[in-house]
């Protein structure tokens, strides 16, 4: 398996962290290809919590090259921060390679993300408030700074200089905020430059090499795919492809040269931030959720909305990013519930859709066909064979791989590395 990818099948927060972690084991390589510390990633590993933001899962195994791509878009600050952080818990960042290609997140990003939120009154996205749309609207309107910029000081002086007339324009004209102040970001910026220098090249290069040399390479996808861009609810999504497309052209690695793709689903949905969401819970099942699981944003805090599992969402990703295989997380979670749902489509207007929906007015008015199971009452946390499981426990996940027509591949029952089951 020389390349495999792991993508979120909902709306993130699926546990890709943990299962990246778990496969990065036995991989050389693990890359980052879209997204940016929006991203919280969560690995449970030596009994220690370790809460990743920019830099891939592999980093805590010492000898993984680590590789953070052309697709991410980097805050320098938040970057440096990080590194320093692992290393400061003893982790090795030697294996760091940062591409030369990624987008910069700069200041006025991050204040436009604030105020165009504000702006958007009643339609807000509910974004992290990191500067990620507009540092990739900048990139689309190729006004943006890349890595290589930023360490040529002479070309990053000069795309500041016009960046920020337009920006400082913008933020005082429409929006009646201050900008900010070209010396002093400048300054600010080429010290990070330097402080990121020794991590910066061509890691579409090193992916591909390795990859030609038969080297164990993981994709480390952030968000989901219901946050797609392009596939997601649109537009309450972020600004990248966290779809399988999008880790090949966020990586600069050919389609042809994935082998397998891993879609992880939590074992029952949850969304943090606004835009559709038929399964939702607003009852006592959802508290119990959320805090029994602790479902709160990794980055922001924010308490996330919890619902019945929806294996309609899952057979669209399926289908978007043809996933050979799911990982189904947080099992555990369910452990003690009388009894469980699993939504398999939809009725709209009382016919069944057979296709996900575009329009958001749609999605505000179907409903989701439930099949009910009974739910089992022993903990299963300390169980490591598929066949271990509780009856009924095997019954929910097999009924969501039945719904959404993609095998089982791991099922894991919690946050430690240890508590991962393989399907044979
Ligand atoms: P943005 O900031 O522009 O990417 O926000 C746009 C939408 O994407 C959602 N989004 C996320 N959803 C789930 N998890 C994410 N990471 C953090 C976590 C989120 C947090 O791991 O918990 O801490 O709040 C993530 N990042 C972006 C976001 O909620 C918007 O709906
Ligand atoms: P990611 O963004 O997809 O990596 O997911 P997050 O890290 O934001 O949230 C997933 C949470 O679930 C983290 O706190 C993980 O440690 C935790 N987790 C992952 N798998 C399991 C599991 O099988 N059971 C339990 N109880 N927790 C899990
Ligand atoms: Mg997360």
């Amino acid at each position: 398996m020389p390349a495999v990818i792991v993508i979120g099948t909902q709306w993130g927060d699926e546990g890709k962290g943990k299962i990246v972690d778990y496969l990065a084991e036995k991989a050389d390589v693990v890359a980052r290809s879209q997204g940016g510390n929006n991203a919280g990633h969560t690995v449970v590993a030596g009994g220690q919590e370790f809460k990743l933001q920019l830099l891939p899962s592999g980093i805590l195994y010492k000898g993984k090259t680590c590789v953070v791509g052309n697709g991410v878009v980097i805050d320098p600050e938040a970057i440096l921060k990080e590194i320093k952080g692992m290393q400061a818990k003893g982790i090795d960042t030697s294996g760091l390679k940062v591409s030369n290609r990624a987008h910069i997140i700069m200041p006025y990003h991050r204040l436009l993300d604030v105020v165009e939120e504000e702006y958007r009154g009643d339609h807000k996205i509910g974004t992290t408030k990191r500067g990620i749309g507009p540092c990739y609207m900048d990139k689309y309107s190729r006004s943006g700074i890349r890595m290589v910029d930023l360490l040529d000081e002479a070309e990053f002086s000069e795309k500041l200089e016009r960046n920020l007339k337009a920006k400082n324009h913008l933020l005082k004209a429409v929006y009646g905020v201050d900008g900010f102040d070209y010396e002093s970001v400048k300054k600010e910026y080429l010290a990070y430059a330097e402080e990121l220098r020794p991590y910066v090249t061509d890691t579409s290069l090193i992916l591909n090499q390795a990859i030609d040399a038969r080297q164990k390479v993981l994709f480390e996808g952030a968000q989901a795919s219901l946050l797609d861009i392009d596939h997601g609810t649109y537009p309450y999504v972020t600004s990248s492809n966290p779809t399988a497309g999008g880790m090949c052209t966020g990586s600069g690695v050919g389609p042809t040269k994935i082998s397998r793709i891993i879609g992880v689903a939590k074992a029952y949905s949850t969304r943090v931030g606004e835009g559709p969401f038929p399964t939702e819970l607003n009852d006592e099942i959802g508290n119990t959720i959320r805090d029994r699981a602790h479902e709160y944003g990794t980055v922001t805090g924010r308490p996330r909305r919890c619902g019945w599992l929806d294996a309609a969402v899952v057979r669209y990703a399926g289908m978007v990013s043809g996933i050979n295989a799911l990982a189904v997380t947080r099992l555990d979670i369910l452990d003690g519930l009388e009894r469980l749902k699993v939504c398999t489509g939809y009725k709209y207007q009382g016919k069944t859709l057979q296709e996900y929906p575009a329009s958001l007015k749609i999605m505000a008015e179907v409903q989701p066909i439930y099949e009910e199971l009974p739910g089992w009452k022993e903990p299963i946390s300390g169980i490591r064979k598929y066949a271990d499981l509780p009856l009924n426990a095997r019954r929910y996940v097999e009924l969501l791989s039945q719904a959404s027509g993609i095998e089982l591949g791991i099922v894991s029952v919690g946050p430690g590395r240890e508590q991962t089951i393989i399907m044979q």
